[in-house]
């Protein structure tokens, strides 16, 4: 659904041509109308695609698609109430007949670009997202869309319940990634890390991401060509990649992973497959994550940093978002709060997944990433290390 051209931003930057029109504003009707309360959301570019309105003194996104979605009114099970619109002239998307109560926010808009280099147009979209409280009968609040981050490698998979089994087994966790493009990308110096399992109220107004785990791959950050992941390839890192069926006959055997997670900072064993390496002298854990809800980055290996040290001593870091990739929040409980920031990750998957079910959660189709994991993500009875389920 949305799939673009990924160009560099010099590209961009030089070759834009305004080709913005005034879209009539189209409301829709709100699915339940028990409230009476307006919400306006002044939606400001911050991408540098558009141009600044001199009069309103900020570019407004006209035309930007609105969502707004309750976070305690559903329309079905599982299915939080949703209203939509369309942003004015001015960039303003007004809804009517709103419940009073919290809400998550997201404004997208598809802009037409020149590609510099060879001529052509493509588009484009910038995004933005926020969470609202709506305590009053007229509400104004600001949403700034930037230039969604589109990596061409994500997170694919993650199984993390483990398998079924009566002796707490859960150590054939693997992350799958995917290279979702034509072209070979490089895997030096990537980072994968366990998010910290806290809701944080100013979560969504930072520019960082906290976690408890970085795990490297070898490698030079960004420039490194040592490690490609071709083409619509797939890659396994394994919690540890042995077969686990040898300990546990419905665990996975992993002993053909493409890479293992390896921490040298505790006696643990050096399997042949090659390590994505822990890097934080504190951790003392494998790259163990929650069996029901956490969530998984991926980022480029630059400008992390320590952050807050917790109750216990333990050190978190810091995961600036400019340098994510992709990041994947699940949850087997769809009303818990979010421990991601909207901005990386507007959802949950694995809703319903309870421990030792054996389950795994896949993308829809590979490498198909809205940034939401609520739409992207499927359920899967079975894990599929290394490829994808039929889809
Ligand atoms: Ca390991
Ligand atoms: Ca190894
Ligand atoms: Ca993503
Ligand atoms: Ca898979």
């Amino acid at each position: 659904m949305f799939r673009f051209r990924i160009f560099s931003l010099v590209a961009l930057t030089i070759g834009i041509i305004s080709l913005l029109q005034m879209n009539a504003c189209v409301k829709q009707e709100p699915t339940q109308v028990d409230g009476r309360n307006v919400l306006k959301i002044v939606i400001k570019d911050h991408s540098g695609l558009l141009e600044t309105n001199d009069s309103l003194h900020y570019a407004p996104v006209p035309g930007a698609k609105a969502i707004l979605k309750s976070k305690y009114y559903y329309q079905a099970p599982n299915q939080p109430a949703t209203f939509t619109t369309v942003a004015d002239s001015n960039g303003i998307a007004e809804f009517k007949n709103i419940p009073l109560g919290d809400y998550t926010i997201s404004v997208e808009k598809k802009i037409p670009v020149l590609v510099k280099d060879t001529g052509d147009m493509d588009t484009v979209t910038v995004r933005g997202s926020q969470i609202l409280n709506i305590l009053d009968v007229e509400t104004i609040d600001t949403v700034k869309t930037e230039l969604a981050k589109a990596s061409d490698i994500v997170i694919n998979e993650l199984y993390y319940c483990g398998p079924e089994n009566k002796a707490h087994y859960f150590y054939d966790q693997f992350v799958e990634l995917y290279n979702n493009s034509d072209s070979t990308r490089y895997l030096d110096g990537l980072i994968i890390c366990r998010g910290l399992q806290k809701h944080k109220p100013n979560m969504d107004s930072v520019d960082y991401v906290q976690v408890i785990y970085i795990y490297q791959f070898p490698g030079v950050p960004k420039t490194g060509r040592d490690y490609p992941i071709f083409p619509h390839q797939f890659v396994v890192i394994a919690q540890d990649a042995i077969d686990h069926s040898q300990f546990v006959d419905t665990a996975l055997d992993l002993s053909n992973a493409d890479w293992e997670f390896y921490n040298p900072y505790y006696s643990e064993v050096d399997n042949p497959a090659p390590n994505v390496t822990n890097v934080i002298p504190d951790n003392s854990t494998d790259f163990m994550i929650n069996l029901v809800h956490n969530d998984v980055i991926l980022a480029d290996g630059t400008d992390y940093y320590p952050g807050e040290v917790s109750d216990h001593g333990y050190q978190y870091y810091h995961i600036p978002i400019n340098t994510i990739l992709d990041g994947v929040e699940y949850s087997a409980n769809p009303n818990s709060q979010k421990e991601l920031t909207v901005r990386v990750d507007a959802g949950f998957a694995g809703v319903g997944i309870s421990k030792y079910s054996g389950k795994s959660v896949e993308r829809r189709t590979p490498g198909f990433d809205t940034n939401n994991s609520s739409l992207d993500f499927i359920v899967l009875d079975h894990p599929t290390p290394g490829y994808s389920h039929e889809y």
